[in-house]
């Protein structure tokens, strides 16, 4: 069978990912949210979890909770799995998630394919490895030390929360981080940094809101201020997009080869 044609698999994501019918318009953070979630399973002391296999598409990683809303992503995907049926499902989530970042205005991320077409039973990591949004910043340093990641790739990490939005169906939080969801920009770092963020009057989860309610941050997203190593990661981000997207870039693409099979060379 041909090696898949990713040039051609990349184009075929760009094209759908305007959608009328969907949030904001756009599939785009759905499936930037999707590879990162097939590839935050991560245990780099373990070797285990990671993008690789897609094991996503199994129990128990499938009905986990924190993966509530991805089916949507998964099944955006399957036409184009169809169409090329000799990528791995994996390979596809993680180029996705890269492409989409890339067409919505954010840096090239680096990417190469590899990924195993399936894994066996045990390979399925365990429903829990992924950062719970209610938590501060010793849980998130504990979520992304474990899969091997610094302080600085962290706070480059959730500048992708200038992206998409919460659905109270899904996570139960509400709402977007930004103005402008469905395009990559710093804008996530420059609102963290100077918005008078306050507790959201309603009664879903504890969330902070900015004074006329349009935009929120998780509690997650709200320890980056209270920590004094990542407020000074995300203030030099508010201020130099090209440091973020360099750091971002190098990141996200790290975050998304977590768990692939790399012969050490
Ligand atoms: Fe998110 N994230 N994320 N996230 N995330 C949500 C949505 C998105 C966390 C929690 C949530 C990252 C880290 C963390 C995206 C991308 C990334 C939601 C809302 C929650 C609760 C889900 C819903 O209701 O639909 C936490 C606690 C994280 C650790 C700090 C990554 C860095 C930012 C790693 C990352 O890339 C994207 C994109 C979305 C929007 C999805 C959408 O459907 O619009």
């Amino acid at each position: 069978m041909a090696s898949p044609d990713y040039q051609q698999i990349k184009k075929d994501i760009v094209a759908i990912l305007p959608n009328k019918d969907y949030d904001d318009g756009s599939i785009g953070p759905v499936l930037v949210r999707l590879a990162w979630h097939a590839s935050g399973t991560y245990d780099r002391k373990s070797k285990t979890g990671g993008s690789n296999g897609a094991t996503m598409r199994f129990k128990p990683e499938a009905s986990d909770g924190a993966n509530a809303g991805l089916e949507h992503a998964r099944a955006f995907l399957e036409p184009i799995k169809k169409k090329h049926p000799t990528i791995s499902y994996a390979d596809l989530w993680t180029l996705a998630g890269a492409t989409a970042i890339e067409a919505m205005g954010g840096p090239a991320i680096p990417w190469k394919s590899g990924s195993e077409k399936t894994v066996s039973a045990k390979d399925i990591p365990p429903n829990g490895r992924l950062p719970d949004a209610a938590q501060g910043q010793d849980h998130v340093r504990d979520v992304f030390y474990r899969m091997g990641f610094n302080d600085r790739e962290i706070v480059a990490l959730i500048g992708a929360h200038a992206l998409g939005r919460c659905h109270t169906d899904r996570s139960g939080f509400d709402g977007p981080w930004t103005y402008s969801p469905t395009r990559f920009s710093n804008q996530y770092f420059k609102l963290l940094t100077t918005v008078k963020w306050q507790k959201k009057k309603w009664d879903g989860p504890e969330q902070f809101v900015d004074p006329d309610d349009e935009i929120m941050m998780l509690p997650a997203d709200i320890a980056l201020l209270k920590d004094p190593e990542f407020l000074k990661i995300s203030k030099e981000y508010a201020a130099d997009k090209d440091v973020f997207y360099k750091d971002f870039a190098a990141a996200f693409g790290k975050l998304l080869d977590l768990g692939v099979p790399r012969t050490k060379l």
